[in-house]
C-alpha cells in the first residue's frame, strides 16, 4: 500500500553513503558503522541534504535506508548498520517501515542489526509521532537511538516519554571534557541516569585519548570519532589497534587524573590479556 507520500523512483537525485566505525573499547573491536549520505563524488552531506526540498523528503528517506542496507551487504560486514533517519519524513510510521522489511528480507539482513538514530529530535514538537515511529521500529526488532543527546532542548523530555536502546552523546559535551570540570558532571548525571534506564551510550565526537580516557573511566565502552576513524566513501575505514592501547599521561602529575586511573584499570591481568582488533 503506497499512501502517496513518497515516490522513490523519481527523487531526480543521486547520491551515496560513507561508513564511520563506532567501536566496542574494552572489546578491541569494531561495534557497528554508521552511515552518512555523501554526493556520489563524495561530496558533503550538506552538498546533498541542500537539494533535498520538501517534497522529496519522503522519498529520500525511504532511498537512504534501503541504499545503506544494500551498500552494507555489499561490503559484507557483519556488526550492526546504523541509519539516520529524518522523524518528519515519515507519514505513517507502519507504512514507511515496508520498504525497509523489503530491502532486509531480500537480502537476508538481520533486523537486529539496523540501528535507527533520529536526528533533529528538537525540531519535533510531536513526541507521540516519534514514539509511533520507534514502537513500530521495536516491534520489527530494530535497535533505536537518540542522536546528538545533549544538544537540543527536548532531549531529556523525550527521554522521559520514551526510552530508545541506545543514546549518543552529542560532540560538544564531549570535546575537551577533560579540562571542564562541569561537562564531567553533566556527562556522569546522564551516564546515571541512563545506567538506572539500562540504555547504551555512544560516545561521539572523540578526537583525543584525553577525552577517550575520561569517557572510559566513566564507564562508556561504545565510541565513535576521528581518534578511531574518519567517515570513509562507499567502504569500511580501518581502525588502527593503537587506538586501543591505554592512555599514558607522560607529564600528569595529577594522582586522581582520570587517564592515569583508566591506565591502571586497563593494565589490571584480565585486560591485557585480549587480541587486539585487526
Ligand atoms: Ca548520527
Amino acid at each position: 500500500m503506497n499512501c502517496g507520500k513518497c515516490n522513490p523512483k523519481n527523487l531526480g537525485i543521486d547520491f551515496s553513503m560513507a561508513f564511520q566505525p563506532i567501536v566496542a573499547f574494552r572489546e578491541k573491536e569494531i561495534w557497528g558503522y554508521e552511515t552518512l549520505v555523501r554526493g556520489v563524488n563524495d561530496e558533503s552531506a550538506a552538498f546533498i541534504l541542500d537539494q533535498i526540498d520538501e517534497s522529496r523528503i519522503h522519498s529520500f528517506d525511504q532511498i537512504i535506508r534501503s541504499k545503506a542496507i544494500r551498500l552494507a551487504h555489499s561490503l559484507q560486514f557483519d556488526q550492526i548498520l546504523s541509519i539516520n533517519f529524518l522523524p518528519n519524513a515519515v507519514y505513517n510510521p507502519e507504512n514507511c517501515i515496508r520498504s525497509t522489511l523489503a530491502v532486509c528480507d531480500e537480502l537476508g539482513f538481520e533486523k537486529k542489526r539496523v540501528m535507527f538514530e533520529v536526528t533533529e529530535f528538537e525540531k519535533i514538537n510531536d513526541h507521540n509521532h516519534l514514539k509511533n515511529i520507534f514502537n513500530e521500529y521495536k516491534k520489527h526488532k530494530f535497535l533505536t537511538a537518540i542522536d546528538d543527546f545533549g544538544a537540543g532542548y527536548s532531549g531529556l523530555n523525550l527521554l522521559a516519554e520514551w526510552q530508545p536502546d541506545i543514546i549518543k552523546l552529542d560532540m560538544k559535551l564531549i570535546r575537551d571534557i577533560h579540562s571542564n570540570k562541569t561537562k564531567q558532571l553533566i556527562v556522569k548525571s546522564i551516564i546515571d541516569i541512563c545506567n538506572d534506564l539500562n540504555i547504551r551510550i555512544i560516545s561521539e565526537g572523540i578526537e583525543t585519548i584525553e577525552e577517550l580516557s575520561v569517557m572510559v573511566d566513566f564507564g562508556v565502552d561504545l565510541f565513535q570519532g576521528y581518534y578511531f576513524a574518519k567517515p570513509l566513501f562507499e567502504n569500511l575505514p580501518a581502525v588502527s589497534p593503537k587506538c586501543f592501547n591505554y592512555p599514558i599521561h607522560n607529564n600528569c602529575v595529577d594522582k586522581n587524573c582520570s587517564s592515569l586511573k583508566f591506565a591502571e584499570k586497563w593494565l589490571s591481568p584480565d585486560s591485557v590479556s585480549r587480541t587486539p582488533a585487526g
